[in-house]
């Protein structure tokens, strides 16, 4: 019964499915199908299933809260029903992973009908890797009839960025692909740059694609607008009680598939942007200070602190 969920968890870890947004998709659907499929006699097994699924999912890359808040979410409607049938408890499973869904999707509408705003006629936008919520937001602007064009890095290691270029293309939209060590070269022809984001801290600080915060240090310094675009449940209620954000590292291979000999290479997916270089978060119920966003988190999302 597990096998489908090992299979998904591989995708995860393989990028075949990548950005935070579509690995949370991925795991609620995997747990959906698994509630289908399930041969559990009774609740206490299909607890456990469920339980080792969460264990498999959460081990497919360890920077990922949304995943890991989405499938929180489910476990505890579970737990806090009274059923003992299976076929009961797997209802609750289908229910709560569809209105989770449908949170992300009214989540991202919303994020992108604010963002699009901030997005000027011919303006020109910086991005970073490839967030399913910035395309959407520049789709919207697009749709809206407004005139742009992108300048997207590459995004070394595995060029992530280039998902960003096709889809932007796609669009209609005119789009430069640079290297990332060209950031600075192109930052002054920039009007704003937005970002999406893996991961929210309890501080404020915002968690994204390598080389992220070397982007805002360069916005910063060329006083170009820096933006997060992320769903809120992207925080990470764990770094309030004083855990840090994990940042996971990925196989040497991605950098160099046949390195030297004792040659060392560290393949971090992620970095750490401050909070004082981040203008505003474009999150589900406006724009905010990365200062704000505990706060905000304990007033709409109280369960995520249970
Ligand atoms: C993707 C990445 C994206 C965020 C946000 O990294 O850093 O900016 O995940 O994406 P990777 P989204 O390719 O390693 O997954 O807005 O789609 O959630």
């Amino acid at each position: 019964m597990l096998e489908q969920i090992r299979k998904i968890a591989m995708k995860i870890k393989q990028l075949e499915v990548q950005g935070a947004r579509n690995v949370a998709i991925a795991a609620i659907k995997a747990l959906e199908s698994l509630a289908k499929e399930t041969k559990a006699k009774n609740k206490e097994e299909f607890l456990n299933e469920v339980l080792k699924a969460k264990e498999i999912l959460f081990s497919s890359r360890e920077t990922e809260p949304l995943m890991r808040n989405a499938v929180r979410w489910i476990i505890s409607q579970l737990e806090k029903s009274d059923y003992e049938k299976v076929q009961k408890l797997a209802e609750i499973v289908s229910s709560s992973s569809q209105s989770f869904l449908k949170n992300l999707e009214d989540s991202r509408e919303k994020i992108a009908k604010i963002g699009a705003k901030r997005i000027r006629d011919n303006s020109v936008i910086f991005t970073h890797c490839h967030s399913s919520t910035v395309t959407y937001l520049l789709k919207k602007a697009k749709q809206e009839g407004k005139s742009f064009e992108v300048i997207c890095t590459e995004t070394r290691p595995v060029f992530q960025g280039r998902i960003t270029v096709k889809e932007m293309l796609e669009l209609g939209v005119e789009t430069t692909l640079i290297v990332d060590s060209a950031a600075r070269f192109f930052m002054n022809q920039a009007d704003l740059v937005i970002v999406g984001a893996d991961a929210i801290t309890s501080e404020g600080n915002v968690i994204n694609k390598i080389g992220t915060s070397m982007v805002a240090l360069v916005a910063q310094e060329a006083r170009t607008p820096f933006y997060v675009a992320s769903e809120l449940l992207k925080f990470d209620p764990e770094t309030m009680y004083g855990d840090y954000e994990k940042i996971e590292e990925r196989y040497p291979e991605e950098v160099w598939e046949n390195p030297p000999e004792k040659l060392t290479i560290r393949n971090p997916a992620f970095d750490v942007i401050r909070r004082g270089f981040i203008h505003g978060i474009i999150c589900e119920l406006g724009i905010f200070s990365p200062h704000s966003i505990t706060e905000v988190m304990h007033r709409v999302y109280p369960w995520i602190f249970e």
